[in-house]
């Protein structure tokens, strides 16, 4: 099957002052979109969806078919600026890691010190919410735990807006530009996970 750049769930500009229009240009219309040509690229005659190849594949298949899905995944966890949790997502982030203040400052330390490129993400493994980073296009299993949220440390997530100054890029982005509606519903998503296997 062919598979499809998605458009973003906002407008590129939405995410100023944030992150820069530039940059989720660049980003979504230049690395997503070329994961996207190369992953078809391999694909053709593959009647196989995108979470099947990834369950399914190695080495550049793989790279290519995770990068499509954490992007989608990405831009679905970020939101223009202006939202905050509910009282049930704080609850939750607040039995887990202390506070939902915490929450994000563990977060950010996990991320911020990720060695090279690859993800940062909030998961629910069936028995509670982890914090955890992978390397490059690597994501978290699928079959045994949901992803809540997830921050890009590729330098082409940041280099334009903050260079080299990654802290203060995911202190600026996670602080301000979370998806909260969306980690809500994968929340939801996650308490099916005892019958998913
Ligand atoms: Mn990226």
């Amino acid at each position: 099957m062919t598979i499809e750049l998605t458009p973003l769930p906002f407008e590129a500009s939405q995410l100023e002052p944030f992150i820069s229009e530039r940059t989720v240009l660049l980003h979504h219309g230049g690395h997503q979109a070329a994961y996207v040509k190369n992953l078809n690229a391999m694909l053709e005659g593959d009647e196989r969806n995108l979470i099947e190849v990834i369950g399914d594949s190695s080495g550049a298949m793989f790279n290519n078919a995770a990068q499509v899905w954490n992007h989608e995944f990405l831009w679905n966890s970020l939101a223009p600026a202006g939202q905050g949790p509910s009282s049930e997502v704080d609850e939750e982030l607040s039995r887990a890691f202390g506070s939902t203040d915490s929450f994000l400052t563990q977060l950010i330390q996990a991320a911020s010190g990720h060695f090279g490129s690859g993800w940062a993400w909030l998961v629910s493994d069936g028995s509670g919410l982890q914090i955890t980073t992978t390397s490059n296009a690597e994501m978290p299993s699928l079959a045994t735990s949901q992803p809540l949220l997830t921050i890009d440390v590729w330098e082409h997530a940041y280099y334009l807006d903050y260079q080299n100054r990654r802290p203060e890029y995911l202190e600026t982005v996670l602080r301000n530009l979370i998806n909260w509606q969306h980690l809500e519903e994968q929340l939801i998503l996650s308490t099916t996970l005892t019958h998913r296997s």
